[in-house]
């Protein structure tokens, strides 16, 4: 048990390292890379790709500090029967599980579907494979998190106002104490990504708390 302490508004947060997880959520092809999921909704993806290196030092430094790793990556099973018929429409057309340039869009086991080279995950960090946006939504995150007796998540990702503030909700209503680094999530809007930061923090840490890399660094430096 190693006591730390990140500063973070609206409060410095303390944390106990064998009882905090780094979450990276959906750091996918589909989210991150050109003809994704993203980009066919109309964004432009070049906006989230500033997130990858400072996530990626995030990453290593978590792996070398000894603390829990997990993924998420949001997609859908070859034949669609987790994907309710409403997600299909969305974007206007229907997207989710048609042919992408990296095979079909938000399947498992598609190239695009996969979690990005910089940040790809190793042995013992487990993938969480979602259908939905939040993490916990139809998912084993919460007995995986548990199990482990985890009581805080650093948290990563894209986009910062869908799967990240979704997750986020969720693991605080489930009782863990959740920090974002607003530099590692990344949002195709800067205005969602300005309020979506500011909607965590508002009221007291209402949903969580907001720092940075390099506070996250410095927390975990020995
Ligand atoms: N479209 C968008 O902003 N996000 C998603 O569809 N999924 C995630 O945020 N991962």
């Amino acid at each position: 048990m190693t006591s730390k302490t990140i500063a973070a508004e609206p409060w410095d947060l303390e944390f106990d390292t064998g009882r905090t997880a780094l979450l990276m959520i959906d750091f996918q092809r589909d989210f991150m890379s050109p003809n994704g999921f993203g980009e066919m909704l109309g964004n432009d993806v070049s906006l989230v790709r500033s997130t990858i290196e400072p996530a990626r030092s995030v990453l290593e430094a978590a792996r070398k500090a000894g603390m829990f790793v997990l993924h998420t990556r949001e997609g859908h099973r070859p034949d669609l029967s987790d994907c309710p018929p409403a997600k299909l429409t969305r974007g206007g057309v229907t997207f989710i599980g048609t042919a992408g340039t990296m095979g079909r869009i938000l399947v498992r086991g598609e190239e695009g579907h996969d979690i990005i080279p910089e940040l790809y995950p190793i042995a013992g960090e487990p993938v969480i494979d979602k259908p939905g946006k939040g993490a916990f939504y139809a998912t084993d995150i919460d007995l995986i998190l548990r199990d482990r007796a985890i009581q805080t998540l650093v948290v990563c990702g894209v986009t910062t106002e869908v799967c990240v503030n979704t997750t986020m909700r969720e693991a605080n209503d489930r009782g863990f104490e959740c920090v974002v680094l607003e530099d590692c999530v990344g949002s195709y809007f800067p205005e969602f990504q300005d309020y979506a930061l500011r909607m965590i923090k508002a009221q007291g840490a209402i949903v969580g708390w907001v720092s940075n890399s390099s506070k996250f660094h410095a927390a975990i430096a020995p």
